[in-house]
């Protein structure tokens, strides 16, 4: 006799109230339609994505990364299709989030032709596939990923255009801060009196450069993605001084968050471009430190390495300012964010930001989203389930108003109105 009572009422509320409740995406790779060509979307660039570039490398050790690089990306996405969709089966996380992607867009995953699905998705317009991906992600606001010292980019934000108000800007620090002295050179160029030494009047000039192009972006954060040996306090360090003196001001000023998003370790295959960086575990400590000694600052925190995930949580109840957010990149896998989100849960209620989507592609919005509403609601059902058993059931206006709490962006968008 099959015994099994099927999913849990608890699981089936969570699932349908959270299918309902729009999501704000607090960090992505995304861009503004109005930014043009920047924005990605569409099946070649959903295959040619770099989590499935590192895989099709392993199923071709045979095929070096620079043979790989000089292929056309429509050349790339067939290949990749043919060995990671055709002849094997595509149990990866980053594989499936493909077939779900097209589910969702009404394409038969199990077409194996890559031309038909081509020819199924074609013939939309940015503007159109923007709004039906958003809905059918549930997503109501996206943050993006803002680099002024990238050429493109900046040229598109100085000629100005109509913004979609779905699209929020964030500007990321990276450039400008992971490679000094080259920062100080970039920023002189447009028109900042940098220098490399950080003598004189550069900290106050990286400062201006910061609130200037907040100011533009209307950013609701600042951002930087960090190797796991930062140290603070560390006069000697170039890094540390900029952060402690440039950024943190910049976001008190601006009354927004930092985001450290820390542990990687950028590099580690150079070949491999964006699928070549690694992982290295952080000083919890550093960020306690950090937090301490700037408790009127938000420190937005993500951390790559599993290992940090426990700190992390620990730390966040030492420290109200440390708003943990995310199960990034490598940790944005089913049974991680299982891990990761029952912890936090246990550990902080609450008072987190569960998840991020870091799409790239427009499209991967929809199997981010899918994945994690689903994973993320059933780790939540079962705490709702266990407050039943212990007297305190939850109504359905309780988990609409959990949801809210932990997906409406509040936190982050505050400031940014
Ligand atoms: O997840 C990714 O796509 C990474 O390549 C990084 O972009 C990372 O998320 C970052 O923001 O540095
Ligand atoms: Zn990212």
């Amino acid at each position: 006799m099959n015994c099994d009572p099927g999913p849990k009422p608890p699981v089936l509320a969570v699932a349908r109230i959270f299918g309902r409740t729009p999501v704000v995406d607090i960090h992505t790779h995304l861009f503004d339609p109005g930014l043009g060509p920047l924005l990605l979307w569409g099946i070649d660039e959903l295959l040619t994505y770099h989590y499935l570039v590192a895989e099709v490398l392993r199923a071709r050790p045979d095929l070096s990364a620079a043979d790989f690089w000089r292929m056309a990306k429509p050349a790339q996405a067939e290949l990749i299709w043919a060995e990671l969709f055709v002849r094997r089966t595509p149990v990866s996380e980053a594989c499936r989030g493909v077939l779900t992607v097209l589910q969702a867009l009404g394409v038969d995953p199990g077409e194996r032709k890559l031309a038909v699905i081509r020819r199924a998705l074609s013939g939309q317009t940015v503007r159109g596939y923007t709004d039906r991906v958003l809905q059918l992600a549930g997503v109501s606001r996206v943050v993006m990923t803002n680099d002024p010292l990238h050429a493109a980019e900046r040229a598109a934000w100085e000629r100005g255009f109509e913004r979609d108000p779905r699209f929020l800007g964030a500007l990321r620090l990276d450039s400008a801060f992971n490679a000094w002295p080259r920062g100080a050179a970039d920023l002189k160029a447009l028109g900042y009196d940098a220098d490399s030494s950080l003598s004189g009047r550069t900290l106050a000039e990286v400062r201006r450069y910061l609130l200037d192009w907040c100011r533009r972006l209307e950013a609701c954060y600042l951002a930087i993605s960090l190797e796991p040996g930062l140290r603070f306090p560390d006069p000697e360090s170039s890094l540390t001084t900029l952060l402690v003196k440039a950024a943190i001001p910049a976001a008190r000023e601006r009354g927004i968050p930092l985001a450290l998003m820390l542990g990687v370790r950028k590099a580690a295959n150079p070949a491999l471009g964006d699928a070549g960086d690694s992982v290295g575990e952080a000083d919890v400590a550093v960020l306690e430190r950090l937090a301490a000694a700037h408790p009127d600052v938000t420190f937005l925190v993500t951390l790559l390495a599993r290992e940090n995930q426990h700190g992390l949580c620990v730390a966040a109840r030492k420290f109200s300012n440390l708003l943990p957010f995310g199960c990034w990149w490598f940790l944005n896998n089913p049974s991680l964010i299982r891990e990761l989100t029952a912890m936090r849960l246990e550990l902080l209620g609450l008072s987190f930001i569960p998840q991020h989507s870091d799409s790239r592609v427009l499209d991967q919005l929809i199997y981010k989203w899918t994945h994690s509403r689903a994973l993320i609601g059933a780790v939540l059902a079962d705490k709702y389930a266990d407050l039943a058993a212990a007297g305190r059931p939850v109504s359905e206006a309780d988990i609409a108003r959990d949801l809210a709490e932990l997906f409406d962006g509040r936190r982050v968008l505050k400031a940014a109105g």
